[in-house]
């Protein structure tokens, strides 16, 4: 689990749980969503993407990455959302967010992995390719390439961009896998209220901020009725509208 060891002192004086994340990121609305469920008190440290203000020696103390959410909770460093939710579900196990059949953890696993691996190729591929504008500059990309010791994430600026942006092969393909994904889920649906059964799990807390970030971005949800109506009970929550709903105005 990514927990990060520091001797930094104003980082080891952060008491309570300090949540580094942006409105409109998606990783950010699993914790916050995870935390608004369980009634966590949070201090918010938000962290605006656009005027670029992880891009700092400060912020790359916390976050070896640069990139948000991440936790430091009295004065522990952990990041990579799936691992968030992981050391938060440790910590706050009541109302339980894990599956009750023991055997669907490692089903629970894969869909968790996919917010580390799929993030880049496939999450930010499609959104930033389909209608976002990069969130880099010129400048900005040559504070990400004195800071950034992952090469990955500097290139994938350098390609939104290129000329032409992201390429559309790649755009398809992550569109492709999407796709697919949503109808797994949809026919998880058509069987059960949660992705997983009958109780909401990390599962849902994960996958749920996908829809708020892809539908700004027109993603062609129709074919997915049980996952649509499954979105609108989610819009009905209070922990969601207050996790998402609030920080994201036109989301609902
Ligand atoms: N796999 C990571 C991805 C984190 C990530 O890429 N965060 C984005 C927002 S969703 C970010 O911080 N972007 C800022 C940047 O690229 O400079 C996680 O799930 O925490």
């Amino acid at each position: 689990m990514p927990i990060r060891k520091t001797d930094d002192p104003r980082i080891l004086n952060m008491k309570g749980l300090n949540l580094f994340h942006n409105s409109y990121s998606n990783c950010s609305m699993r914790i916050r969503l995870f935390l608004e469920e369980k009634g966590i008190t949070w201090i918010d440290k938000h962290i605006l993407l656009r005027k670029q203000e992880n891009l700092t020696a400060d912020y790359f103390a916390i976050h070896p990455q640069g990139l948000v959410p991440a936790l430091v909770d009295d004065g522990l460093i952990v990041y990579e959302s799936a691992d968030i939710l992981e050391y938060l579900e440790i910590k706050y196990p009541e109302p339980s967010f894990l599956p009750n059949d023991p055997s669907q953890k490692e089903e629970l696993d894969q869909m968790l992995e996919f917010t580390r691996s799929g993030h880049f190729p496939i999450i930010k591929t499609w959104a930033y390719g389909r209608n976002n504008k990069p969130t880099k500059t010129s400048e900005s990309m040559k504070k990400l390439e004195v800071l950034q010791k992952d090469k990955a994430i500097i290139e994938f600026h350098r390609e939104t961009l290129a000329e032409g942006g992201i390429p559309e092969e790649k755009i398809i393909v992550a569109e492709n896998t999407l796709k697919a994904m949503f109808a797994d889920l949809d026919q998880r649906l058509e069987r059960h209220a949660w992705i997983l059964g009958d109780k909401m799990t990390l599962a849902d807390i994960a996958w749920i901020p996908q829809y708020a970030l892809f539908q700004r971005n027109n993603f062609p949800f129709d074919p997915y009725p049980n996952f649509m109506a499954y979105v609108k009970r989610w819009q009905a929550r209070p922990a969601y509208i207050r996790a998402i709903g609030e920080h994201m105005p036109g989301s609902m």
